[in-house]
């Protein structure tokens, strides 16, 4: 347990490293090594910052959306035009050359989970007055409409109820052990690889990151989509990263019930978006769930096949009521067997037995404090109290001891990547005001 002195000490620290990173009308998720505004990130800030700033949580996100394209898609990086040292940048993207980017704010032409709708009913509940909580829907339902459209559209066009991620760092989760055989099938000839220099390794240690390897298949899959101006149906063609994941279904799932929650309280019909995350849900459990092992499995859409590595996005589905009482209480006991619970350091990425488990390597193992988040809600829907109990423990004790890292050793629990790290300053508040 954390003294009361400690949690003041937490929250002090949280909001100083969220103010440190405000620019203006957004807050960067890092001081130096995420210099722009991106788009889960600002979910995820905007649900902790509603117990404190509630009207910047809603000014960041409906900045977001001004970087929304017309075809609905909202970008994962919003680009601040007079920052720079971040790769890749809008030259690299050159996302003017579809016909859907907006003029204005430059931004990127992947997608990230799509946890907005959440973040925007935990805003909408904290706003002062009826008068602003009203203006704030009237403001983002249509905006959030318009980005679920452009998934079930682009990304499910055979209405299969699940929705397609098409670049590792659109699930969030950039190394995962998911993608590893998804790359490896991908032999880029030398002359492929795209001239590029990476800037995060000259900020933070080389074997925190993803590798060289990684980051050409990363570089080579942007090309590809500028090369086809970005169009959804020449990329469905020709892109050979097609995946139906779990932690982005998930979120849309969840999603999907907040905006309807929303938009019936501004008198507009919820029941379609409902409808929408009922048969995502469904679709999840008829093709998704692992029965062998008892978890959610990712779907690799180009080789038609399961994707196997056990990870903890693999439990996320609890987070949004998908599986039945059963399949989340045989979730729960994978969890425990394999270690991703009963370790004094919660919860890594990736379990810690498996081949390639990295305690230290970004999304191969180390705990990551929005999936901590999104694990012990989940845990704590399904009645695991002292579970949800002893994540949101092991996560207050990492960022006492460690500070507002970006990932934390899974072993050790020591701090890694970028310190300052909004998300994890963010959640900090939110779970303090939950306990
Ligand atoms: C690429 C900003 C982002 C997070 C991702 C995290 C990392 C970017 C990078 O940082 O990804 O989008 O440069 O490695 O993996 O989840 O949104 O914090």
């Amino acid at each position: 347990m954390l003294s009361s002195d400690d949690r003041q000490r937490l929250r002090n620290r949280a909001r100083e490293v969220l103010d440190r990173n405000w620019m203006g009308a957004s807050t960067k998720p890092a001081p130096d090594l995420y210099p722009h505004q991106w788009s889960w990130d600002s979910a995820f800030i905007a649900i902790g910052r509603t117990h404190d700033r509630p009207e910047r949580a809603a000014t960041e996100l409906l900045n977001l959306f001004d970087g929304q394209w017309a075809n609905g898609l909202l970008p994962h990086i919003v680009f601040d035009p007079s920052a720079s040292g971040y790769f890749p940048g809008p030259d690299f993207w050159e996302t003017h050359r579809s016909p859907h980017a907006p003029q204005a704010p430059p931004t990127s032409g992947i997608v990230q989970p799509p946890v907005h709708a959440t973040a925007a009913w935990h805003v909408y509940r904290n706003l002062p007055d009826a008068a602003s909580r009203r203006t704030f829907l009237e403001q983002i339902v249509p905006k959030l409409a318009a980005w679920h459209a452009y998934l079930y559209r682009e990304r499910d066009p055979d209405g299969t109820g699940l929705v397609t991620i098409r670049h590792p760092w659109e699930p969030g989760l950039d190394n995962s052990p998911q993608w590893d055989a998804i790359l490896a099938r991908m032999h880029l000839a030398p002359d492929a690889i795209p001239d590029y220099e990476r800037v995060d390794t000259s900020i933070v240690a080389a074997d925190e990151r993803p590798t060289r390897a990684e980051y050409d298949r990363y570089a080579w899959l942007v090309r590809l989509f500028a090369e086809d101006d970005y169009d959804d149906a020449a990329i469905r063609e020709a892109c050979p990263f097609r995946v139906q994941g779990v932690l982005f279904n998930a979120l849309l799932v969840q999603s999907g019930r907040d905006l309807a929650a929303m938009a019936r309280e501004i008198g507009q019909d919820g029941d379609r978006f409902e409808a929408q995350a009922d048969r995502t849900a469904q679709a999840m459990n008829a093709r998704l769930w692992d029965d062998a092992v008892g978890r959610y499995v990712a779907w690799d859409v180009v080789a038609d096949r399961a994707v196997d590595p056990l990870v903890s996005a693999g439990f996320t589905p609890l987070f949004a009521g998908v599986p039945d009482a059963d399949r989340a209480d045989r979730c729960v006991t994978t969890m425990r067997r394999h270690g991703f619970l009963d370790v004094d350091v919660a919860v890594p990425t990736y379990a810690p037995r498996a081949f390639g488990f990295d305690p230290a390597r970004y999304w191969r193992g180390p705990v990551w404090i929005n999936l901590n988040w999104i694990l012990r809600h989940g845990l704590a829907r399904y009645g695991y109290d002292d579970d949800a109990r002893r994540v949101d423990a092991s996560t207050l004790r990492l960022v006492r001891d460690a500070g507002m890292h970006e990932y934390f050793d899974a072993l050790s629990g020591a701090g890694h990547g970028t310190d300052a790290f909004s998300w994890t300053a963010a959640l900090v508040l939110d779970l303090l005001a939950d306990a």
